[in-house]
């Protein structure tokens, strides 16, 4: 390598290695050509293959549920809306500004008096999610206000001192775990109103012992937890971004290892902590840190190269974001059915899973938007459950929509109609070369079959092949639909026809 070059790496080591330079949260991860040594990197190695990453990289669709102390305010207090004062519905604690009410910090501190939803039913909303298609679900114990929605020993703000009392967690991860649903535990390691948390990397005697024991209190609930709810498969961590927390990467690392050794299945995402060069996600040498890649919040990649291979979920908000319940969402677009369908296909055709967010308000319930679109969506997934789960990527892209393959099945290919053509021919294009090519085609919603045939559109030089798929004029949609495309080796005369001389 020419010096020049060489000097520029290491200017950006060092900058990197100093914190001028971070990396950014998602994104391609270019692997340096000469690696630094990182001693508090990933533990787990990447892809892992073991049942439990295979379980939930089949998983497709999750539920998140943001719940909470927010739920009681649902974004608004005495009729006043907080959309301008507070980043978010579940953010409301943080509300600022000339709209904010007086005492708000310590009205909203005094919430958990009230909590008590009173028509709480966790098996209700297990066997919802299951009928939505939901196989994991992505529940809140503490959020950012550090309100424990279990009866944490090492805390007072927690479920027990609520009028509701019971353990809220338990009966969460009991529902859920009966309906076949896998659960993780949503985590906040930032916590708002606890006098230990620093935000800042701790300076003074009394911020390192402040710290210290914060550190210590977030690691016996993690045991507890753990201890706890047995059954849970693995932890979404958030709000692990201050400077406190990545300055502890040496506690951090080991806190991940005895979790791990806790439960060698657990499945932790790639927020949890970062290495000694302060980068998350993924090491300075881009290696991820975790089992799967915890970025994509209210994104999508835009493409499978941006994923570097890892595995991957995306979290979604169905307003344009607010996680916790909002009580007036006039004015808001909320997300569609089609359009959980699009971003629920998009992320199968690139190995991903999809996982949309749900607040249910005070009492427990679910919004009425909440409730069409499970019941919708749930329709939609168990008609086409055979292009959602147990697929992966197809490495050919339509324009019509997308393409899911099955795993166990190499000749069954899956298009999800999102653009249906003005003329009904979808036209798919395969390499000419292609060692299997579209043989039949079937609606998978009627079983009907379709009109497949070979097209030949006579480009110059061309270097691909063309199969028409006819979609009657009689098929009424309001959906995506999905067609199962029945792959085979290309036959002999067709081969000769794409060679003929002329
Ligand atoms: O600040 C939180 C936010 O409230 C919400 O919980 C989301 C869910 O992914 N995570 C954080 C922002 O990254």
């Amino acid at each position: 390598m020419k010096t020049s070059k060489r000097l520029l790496i290491l200017m950006a080591i060092a900058l990197f290695q100093q914190g001028l330079v971070k990396a950014q949260w998602t994104g391609k991860r270019e692997k340096p050509a000469h690696p630094i040594e990182v001693k508090f990197g990933a533990i787990t190695k990447p892809n892992r293959t073991d049942p439990a990453m295979a379980a939930f990289r089949n998983y497709g669709l999750g539920q998140f549920i943001h719940w909470g102390l927010y739920a009681i305010p649902g974004n608004e207090w005495n009729g006043v809306s907080a959309r301008s004062g507070a980043p978010a519905s579940e953010w409301i604690r943080k509300w600022e500004g000339s709209t904010v009410p007086t005492n708000w910090i310590e009205t909203y501190d005094n919430l958990y008096k009230q909590f008590n939803p009173k028509n709480f039913d966790a098996k209700q909303w297990a066997r919802r999610a299951k009928e939505m298609g939901a196989k994991y679900v992505i529940f809140t114990t503490k959020h950012h206000d550090g309100f424990c929605l279990w009866p944490s020993k090492y805390s007072d703000y927690t479920i027990a001192n609520s009028p509701y009392k019971k353990d809220i967690v338990k009966q969460v991860v009991d529902a859920y775990t009966e309906q076949g649903i896998d659960v993780f535990l949503y985590f906040s390691v930032e916590e708002w109103n606890n006098k230990d948390y620093v935000k800042n990397i701790p300076k003074t005697p009394d911020e390192i012992a402040r710290f210290d024991r914060f550190l210590k209190y977030t690691r016996n609930q993690l045991l507890e937890l753990q201890t706890n709810y047995p059954k849970i498969k693995g932890f979404w961590f958030d709000g692990t971004w201050d400077p406190s927390w990545i300055n502890a990467y040496a506690f951090t690392y080991n806190l991940e290892k005895e979790l791990r050794n806790n439960n060698p299945n657990l499945i932790i995402g790639s927020r949890f902590r970062n290495d000694e060069y302060e980068s998350r996600h993924f090491d300075s040498n881009g290696v991820l840190l975790g089992d799967y890649e915890q970025g994509w919040e209210r994104k999508m990649p835009a493409d499978m190269e941006l994923l570097g291979g890892n595995d991957w979920d995306c979290v979604m908000t169905i307003p344009p974001n607010g996680w916790g319940y909002i009580k007036n969402t006039d004015g808001m677009y909320l997300k569609t059915t089609n359009d959980i369908i699009d971003l629920l296909m998009k992320s199968r055709a690139m190995n991903g899973n999809f996982v949309l967010n749900f607040g249910p308000d005070q009492n427990g319930n679910m919004s009425k938007h909440e409730n069409e679109l499970i019941t919708a969506l749930g329709k939609w997934t168990k008609t086409n459950a055979e292009a959602i789960y147990d697929v992966k990527n197809f490495p050919l892209e339509s324009k019509y929509g997308y393409y899911t393959l099955s795993k166990t099945d190499p000749t069954s290919l899956f298009l999800t109609v999102i653009n249906r053509p003005v003329d009904g021919i979808l036209r798919l294009t395969f390499p000419r070369n292609a060692k299997l090519v579209p043989a039949s085609a079937a609606l998978l919603d009627h079983e009907r079959d379709l009109l497949l045939k070979k097209a030949n559109i006579g480009l110059d030089r061309d270097t691909n092949t063309y199969f028409d798929i006819i979609v009657p004029e009689n098929l009424k949609t309001k959906r995506a639909f999905v067609i199962k495309i029945k792959l085979n080796t290309p036959t002999i005369s067709e081969n000769k026809l794409m060679d003929a001389k002329i």
